[in-house]
């Protein structure tokens, strides 16, 4: 017992005076990335006593349970004939979300509540009302993590009632499926739910930054600044809104190695709700000035806010620098997505780094 103890006051000790070197280097040969822990799922008590304060739950008497909902709306054994049509009829009806919006969400439950016209969208960070008044497209996300909560495909009831958001759903837990990394299955710990959320807690924008005040807490933003990181950039112009960048050496070995997408038709500037988000504790990677938006969160579970703690919403990783031990301008570092990971040399030499690819794995 003694043991145990010495040993957490030597690690906590240790955590606390971590440097910049400590967190951006390491010198384990064998460390590439933190190995992956799974999370135990929680029950339903457990999701009730954590559910946020702006979120009420009924339990319906009558509804399609999350089985129902996803084989039917999974369009099984559908010909390819039918499948396109329904996809034009798709394409067609979200017209006005699709030019707004590009393909930062798909999109469902459209409806029409006088002058504004409201639909419901996912993208990998999590669910998100999207609203179009006066032709000028607004986003709220949820906050309801995709660990916990499913929303039918299907919505029996307008999604906008009373002036509130009311969702049909139920709560799941996440199956991880063997020998498939990344792939994550669902099932339902509970069915038959009612999710309310008032559109005035909802579309609450504290600092008029343009995120609502549960996108920002959710993800560790200000929510009472318009300029977190305060360079001068809003929030939400930021394509690095959490830090400030700084150009040296080591944060632009960090640029280089960030994943670009190709967007042929749309300005990437104007994509506010698309992100990429790294779990780093190394301050030369929060100082990057990335070309698409990025979002980081801290490596401790302890520092994660509660909505990153229990949604993954990580797809790519990039590692810690190790230095090679004989040459001061050589280093190694490795970064990894769902489907690969690839190590790289790389060397420093005369203002520009060099890189190569000298091992990985492609899963
Ligand atoms: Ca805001
Ligand atoms: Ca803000
Ligand atoms: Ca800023």
């Amino acid at each position: 017992m003694m043991k145990i103890v010495y040993f957490i006051a030597f690690i906590l000790l240790f955590s606390c005076s971590r440097s910049v070197e400590d967190r951006c280097f390491t010198n384990d040969y064998e460390q590439i990335f933190k190995s992956y822990t799974e999370k135990k799922p929680f029950t339903v008590k457990e999701i009730l006593k954590h559910k946020p304060d702006y979120l009420a739950i009924t339990d319906l008497k009558k509804y399609r349970t999350f089985k129902e909902d996803s084989i039917q709306s999974g369009h099984y054994n559908e010909s390819e004939e039918l499948s396109e049509k329904r996809w034009k009829i798709h394409e067609e009806e979200y017209k006005i979300f699709k030019s707004k919006f590009s393909d930062q969400f798909l999109f469902s439950c459209k409806q029409q509540v006088n002058d504004i016209t409201y639909a419901l969208g996912t993208n990998e960070l999590g669910f998100w009302l999207l609203k179009i008044e006066n032709n000028k497209p607004y986003a709220y996300f949820l906050g309801l993590s995709f660990s916990h909560y499913y929303i039918n495909n299907i919505q029996d009831q307008p999604i906008i009632k009373d002036g509130l958001l009311q969702l049909q759903g139920s709560f799941v837990k996440i199956v991880k499926v063997d020998g498939l990394p990344g792939y994550d299955d669902y099932s339902a710990i509970s069915d038959g739910k009612l999710f309310k959320i008032s559109l005035k807690e909802l579309t609450k924008d504290s600092d008029h930054d343009g995120y609502n005040d549960i996108f920002e807490q959710s993800f560790g933003l200000n929510a009472n600044s318009k300029d977190t990181d305060r360079d001068g950039m809003s929030d939400f112009d930021d394509l690095n809104p959490m830090f400030t960048s700084v150009e040296n050496k080591f944060t632009e070995l960090y640029k280089l190695l960030l994943p670009t997408y190709a967007h042929t038709t749309v300005d990437v500037k104007e994509l506010h709700y698309t992100f990429t988000v790294f779990e780093s504790d190394c301050d030369y990677f929060h100082q990057v000035s990335p070309d698409e938006r990025v979002l980081f969160i801290p490596e401790s579970d302890r520092k994660k806010t509660f909505y990153v703690n229990i949604t993954d919403v990580t797809r790519d990783s990039i590692s810690k620098i190790r230095k090679d031990k004989a040459n001061p301008d050589r280093f190694y570092i490795s970064k990894s997505g769902s489907s690969f990971e690839n190590v790289y040399a790389a060397e420093y030499k005369n203002g520009e780094w060099t890189l190569k690819i000298i091992g990985g794995i492609i899963i």
